[in-house]
């Protein structure tokens, strides 16, 4: 069986003023849908791979044949990522982190001011097109970090906890070249409770 795409969680102008709807349509309509397209196309010539969850399939790229590893790190990578990142939003969301997470982040960056300045920093220094995580390491510890391209968290190890997209295509049409301003207003619709379950 293919690959599906997850449905969005809530309406398409659900996350206004921040990202606009037309972001979402074309976000998750064309760019998200066109990933798993093709992610399935590839799978196709060797489709005993869709007997494994696509998490599990980007943890270990080497049981992926070679004619295809390059594609399904792309693809699935453009698939996986995309799935966090929607499900890491909400609308009437944001303030501040909860549970155990947010004990782990005051004892790690000592403030979630702290930790916001770190991630911001990260999310804007990402050269290109890519992503900026918060990711959980394998001894359970907070790290803050980013990817470029389609890459994935697993690929380096680690389990990831919270994403911001920062291609272009993420917030182009409502805030142009100001990436700044675009990850300042994401953090209104910060899903906690997904982080939240995500770490413990
Ligand atoms: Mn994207």
């Amino acid at each position: 069986m293919p690959y599906e795409l997850p449905p969005l969680r809530y309406a398409v102008d659900a996350l206004e003023p921040f990202i606009d709807a037309q972001t979402v349509e074309i976000h998750y309509g064309k760019h998200h849908t066109t990933y798993l397209k093709n992610l399935n196309a590839a799978i196709e010539k060797h489709p005993e791979l869709f007997a494994m969850p696509l998490k599990e399939v980007l943890t270990d790229l080497t049981k992926v044949p070679e004619d295809i590893r390059l594609t399904v790190k792309n693809m699935g990578g453009g698939v996986y990522n995309h799935n966090v990142y929607w499900t890491c939003l909400a609308p009437g969301q944001g303030g501040e982190p909860i549970g155990k997470l947010a004990q782990a982040i005051n004892k790690k960056w000592g403030s979630f001011e702290a930790f916001k300045a770190e991630f911001e920093k990260a999310a804007l220094g990402r050269f290109g097109s890519g992503w900026c995580w918060l990711s959980k390491n394998k001894n359970g510890e907070l790290v803050i970090h980013s990817t470029a391209n389609q890459d994935a968290p697993m690929q380096e190890g680690l389990e990831p906890l919270l994403v911001i997209d920062v291609w272009e295509h993420a917030y182009y049409l409502k805030y142009q070249n100001r990436r700044g301003e675009y990850i300042t207003n994401w953090w209104n619709l910060v899903n906690w409770q997904e982080a939240e379950n995500r770490f413990s």
